[in-house]
């Protein structure tokens, strides 16, 4: 087995913070494989960085009337600040901005530029007359050729996921003035991915990437299958690495081919840091090296990127490529632009020191082989029923009952029984059981592995009641509860790759900080003793705290308001009505009012009935705003009323004439009011 581990995360994107998706997909599980394989023994570089260049970054910028730097500056601190204190444990987080990344990428190119491993070519390409723009990636939408999507980017289509050229998309649009664009001539570089063919084929399909998960492995094949093409790794742009060749100027390279250069880069960059040799984890092949990527990034990572590699030359390939699949959030696709996600940093002011609970929910519904959903009320569950009723739970009666009986002091176990040494040696298989599923990928199995240790402990617990025998048999209780304290141990040491907040929190508990009695992964199935006898353990503590209904609406609320927002602003702006006349308008009297007492309709959900000074006479008013307003709110709110509309009754209470509303941004109702206060019945014309 490889000593030597290069663990990649897919660099993020800065032009928004991390969500719960990128968290399930990529960051947990390569969080928990590099914290493993540091468990066993491997010398690990879990390397990670922002992905800074490529057009939604400058489409935000222009937005934003911001320069593109100021984008990438303001989310990469987000970004990194937010992945520390969720404990995504990267030995280096780069940037692909940093000096080191356009050094290390610009002499990537000239090498295969040297080597004559593109193909340069004057081909047409789309442009936007009026933006003055080549059109490539995301500054392009049109129907993908392949599935029939009509919002197809350039470069990628989300929907079947193919990646194509911005050329070959049917009816192209602008996204930038919304132009069908032109075809103009322009010089490009190409990476002759065609010629890569034969090795792809040898290497992914007849050599051993049969064990790649079957979703990775399966579009791999098919795109081979269907034939590989040239790609440009070059654009007109301005954001981005300068193509640093003849001809270059005003061009930069391909976000997709400065991307993954940029692992390379973050390790020299660590390297650097520690005084290593970045070499050997990128060169030698005795090291594995492992990309964790979300599915949209698989063609990248596993027929661009090693080409270019195996073009280059010099580096090892992928090991292994385990992308997984999507999470949707409460039967929703995850969106940035709708809002419809869960944000790191929100997640973590609204829930401090709950890093594990997110990370445990995510592993437990891992998205690995199938897109799945994430709900509030799994979250919840997830927290309540298992690491507080089944880990928690075991723990601080192990923690509470060694304090009580013995003053923390782990007994000296007597004669065990049978039950006790199957218990043991249970205990002894778990490392080799976690880590059978955890060296396939599957992280939600090993996730339910762990529990099953904790339901172990809880189940002898039960089944043994030392509470009952504490009375009668002294020597009987000191044996189980030197074995629950054994368990406990192994849970402290085999929880930390998924958990690792708990982790260092048990540890702390059962006093195993001190090089004396801090274990390893592998100790738990080799050593007889993982706790001894006389070790003092320090007092219990809650590792998990029951999470409430109103925590989770207060979540449930926020995605209602988000929807809301997005209807509103979906919303079409209705077309202007007929045209009335002068007499037609000042037929309608219309006059600021105040309303002075409020109340709900009884069982009807929308009405309130409001009692208004019109200025005129104190008159009812029926109005539908209940889902939006409290009757208490409302009162001594100014509005604008049409006092002259024939009255109407409303569930049996007249109601004499109208209050103006209309919807804010989050699509709730708003008044239409004076915008200072003025006295009531003065008319509006
Ligand atoms: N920046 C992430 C994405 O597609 C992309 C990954 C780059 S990894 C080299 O969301
Ligand atoms: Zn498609």
């Amino acid at each position: 087995m490889s000593k030597r581990y290069t663990i990649t995360a897919a660099l993020p994107y800065t032009n928004g913070p991390i969500h719960i998706g990128h968290l399930a997909g990529v960051y947990v599980p390569a969080d928990i494989y590099a914290r493993y394989k540091r468990l066993t023994g491997k010398d690990v570089a879990f390397i990670c960085g922002s992905d800074e260049h490529g057009v939604p970054i400058t489409i935000k910028a222009k937005n934003e009337g911001v320069t593109p730097q100021e984008i990438v500056d303001r989310y990469h601190k987000i970004i990194k600040d937010s992945f520390e204190e969720f404990g995504i444990s990267f030995d280096n987080y780069s940037r692909t901005s940093a000096k080191i990344h356009h050094d290390t990428a610009s002499e990537f190119f000239k090498t295969l530029y040297d080597k004559n491993e593109f193909v340069e070519e004057v081909t047409e390409q789309l442009y936007d007359e009026e933006a003055k723009q080549f059109l490539a990636d995301r500054f392009v939408i049109g129907t993908c050729p392949k599935c029939g999507n009509e919002e197809s980017y350039g470069d990628q289509c989300e929907k079947c996921g193919t990646s194509h050229n911005a050329t070959d998309l049917i009816n192209p649009k602008s996204a930038i003035t919304g132009n069908t664009p032109t075809l103009k001539e322009t010089k490009h570089w190409f990476l002759p991915l065609n010629k890569h063919e034969n090795f792809l084929r040898e290497w992914i399909l007849k050599g051993h990437k049969k064990d790649w998960k079957p979703n990775v492995y399966g579009q791999v094949k098919s795109w081979i299958d269907d034939g590989l093409r040239p790609r440009a790794v070059t654009r007109d742009l301005d954001w981005g690495i300068p193509v640093p060749v003849e001809g270059g100027e005003g061009k930069v390279l391909y976000v997709w081919f400065d991307a993954p250069i940029g692992y390379i880069s973050s390790t020299k960059e660590w390297a650097e840091r520690e005084g290593k040799d970045w070499e050997p984890y990128w060169k030698d092949e005795d090291t594995k090296l492992v990309h964790f990527i979300g599915k949209d990034n698989i063609v990248f990572h596993c027929i661009i990127f090693p080409s270019m590699l195996k073009a280059e030359g010099s580096y090892i390939l992928p090991d292994n490529v385990p992308a997984n699949e999507f999470l949707n959030l409460e039967g929703n696709k995850l969106s940035t632009s709708k809002n419809w996600a869960v944000w790191l940093p929100e997640y973590l002011k609204d829930f401090p020191g709950k890093q594990d609970v997110l990370r445990y929910t995510l592993t437990a519904n891992a998205p690995e082989t199938k897109d799945n959903d994430f709900t509030w009320k799994d979250f919840q569950a997830r927290n309540n029923n298992e690491l507080v009723a089944i880990f928690g739970n075991f723990i601080n009666r192990v923690v509470v009952l060694t304090n009580k009986y013995y003053n923390g002091i782990v007994p000296t176990p007597s004669t065990f029984t049978a039950i006790d040494e199957d218990t043991l040696a249970a205990v002894k298989a778990y490392p080799a059981v976690i880590e059978s599923s955890l060296e396939r990928y599957r992280f939600r199995e090993a996730s339910q592995e762990l529990m099953n240790l904790a339901r172990l402990g809880n189940k002898y617990l039960a089944d043994e009641e030392p509470w009952k025998l504490v009375k009668t048999d002294e020597a009987r209780t000191q044996t189980i509860m030197y074995v629950a304290l054994q368990i406990a141990s192994a849970l402290a040491t085999l929880s930390e790759p998924f958990l690792p907040f708990t982790s260092a929190k048990l540890k702390q508990i059962l006093n195993v900080t001190s090089s004396a009695v801090e274990m390893s992964w592998s100790d738990i199935s080799t050593k007889d003793v993982l706790l001894p006898a006389n070790h003092q353990i320090g007092q219990s503590e809650l590792l998990f705290n029951k999470i409430e209904d109103k925590d989770i609406q207060i979540q449930l609320d926020k995605l209602e308001a988000s929807k809301k927002a997005n209807e509103a602003a979906n919303k079409k702006v209705e077309p202007q009505k007929d045209t009335i006349t002068f007499d037609d308008f000042t037929k309608l009297d219309l006059r600021v009012g105040t309303i002075i007492e409020a109340e709900k309709m009884p069982k009807a959900k929308k009405l309130l009935v409001l009692k208004v000074d019109t200025g005129i006479d104190v008159r009812t008013i029926v109005s539908g705003i209940a889902e939006s307003f409290t009757a208490e709110e409302v009162v001594g709110k100014q509005v604008t009323v049409l006092v002259n509309l024939a009255p109407r009754a409303l569930r049996g209470v007249e109601s004499e004439g109208m209050i103006l509303m209309t919807e804010n941004a989050e699509g709730d109702l708003v008044f239409v009011n004076p915008d200072t206060t003025v006295k009531n019945g003065l008319q509006i014309s």
